[in-house]
């Protein structure tokens, strides 16, 4: 192979790969997602098609005038046949040209209605709200009690219609699961939305896309689909309030929880922990990843997130406070009962 052939392989490669697993805006997980991979192809044919058609004009226009160089040509017949030849090439591009445009235009409009047809049948509906940076989320239900608060994680059942309502509490966010939709920006003060209606099981990853600060690229989501069985038993499990801690260990984490820092601002339901401006931990320790997707949930990154936050995440609005050693073992050993 030569070294510009081994260097196209290497690209196409590279960029199969990107395209693949849990995020990937061609995976086609959900209907909105699929409309936008046909577009995409639709606008990649056509684009593709003027190109060759400009490659393969320009090519001609070459020859036909090294040709008329070399045999210097001043007769006026063929001038004239010439001038008449531009002028039909031109109005056939011109038309060409308008076609194309017309017919992406018209394809885009199919596709942004077919998108926003899936909004009229919602059957769940939750709010995201962006923070810097962490998502917090909430599925909406008429009766209070049975509506369920969680972070960076969304679990949705497969082939149910979601609408979901976009909020931001300070700067502005883009909520974004390639996998499944398009991404919808959360803008302070205002309230966009966005409907996902995934078709195929799966784990897959949504990422902030708009910058929003230091941690932009620490602000992802774990969207669990999955069967409706399986999505009612993890609703009904988030609803129940957080176990009770059983070992003189758990205790003493439970303690220092409820009563210092920590419950200023998170919530675990059935404790006095009831702040409200942190990811509610009431079942911490059920999720993939703690720090929005910035580590997997496990004894080590829990150690490490719990003694210092700052430098496992700097900036954000989690303070390292100095915690005792004994401490940091208490609180971790709690936490891990939060399932
Ligand atoms: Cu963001």
């Amino acid at each position: 192979m030569t070294r510009a052939g081994r260097l196209l392989a290497m690209s196409l490669s590279g960029a199969l790969a990107s395209c693949a697993g849990k995020q990937n805006a061609l995976g086609g997980q959900g209907t909105e997602d699929a409309n936008f991979i046909l577009l995409f192809v639709v606008f990649l044919a056509v684009c593709a098609l003027m190109y060759l058609i400009v490659l393969a004009g320009l090519t001609f226009a070459r020859r036909r005038g090294r040709n008329a160089d070399r045999t210097n040509s001043v007769d006026e017949g063929r001038h004239e046949q010439t001038s008449l030849r531009t002028r039909s090439a031109l109005v056939i591009w011109t038309g060409l040209v308008t076609a194309g445009l017309t017919g992406l235009t018209v394809a885009s409009f199919f596709a942004d209605r077919s998108n926003a047809r899936n909004t009229r049948r919602a059957g769940l509906m939750l709010t995201v709200t962006g923070n810097q940076w962490w998502w917090n989320v909430q599925y909406d239900t008429s009766d209070p009690s049975k509506s369920v608060r969680t972070a960076n994680e969304i679990h949705l059942p497969v082939n149910v219609p979601v609408h979901v309502t976009l909020k931001s509490n300070d700067v502005i966010h883009s909520f974004w699961v390639p996998n499944v939709a398009g991404k919808q920006d959360l803008i302070p003060g205002r309230v966009t939305d966005v409907e996902l209606l995934p078709t195929r099981t799966g784990i897959f990853r949504g990422q902030c896309a708009e910058f929003c600060g230091v941690q932009h690229s620490h602000m992802a989501l774990d969207v669990i689909v999955e069967p409706l069985v399986d999505f009612q038993r993890w609703y009904a499990h988030q609803l129940s309030l957080a176990p009770t801690p059983a070992t003189p260990l758990q205790i003493a984490g439970y303690r220092y929880v409820v009563s210092r820092e920590c419950s200023s601002c998170h919530n675990i339901a059935g404790t006095p922990a009831g702040g409200q401006i942190a990811p509610d931990l009431t079942h911490v320790a059920s999720r993939r990843s703690i720090a929005a997707g910035t580590l997997p949930l496990n004894r080590g990154n829990l150690y490490g997130w719990v003694a210092d936050p700052q430098s496992q995440k700097p900036g954000n609005r989690m303070p390292t406070i100095g915690m005792d050693p004994k401490d940091i073992h208490a609180v971790v050993a709690y936490l891990e009962t939060l399932k």
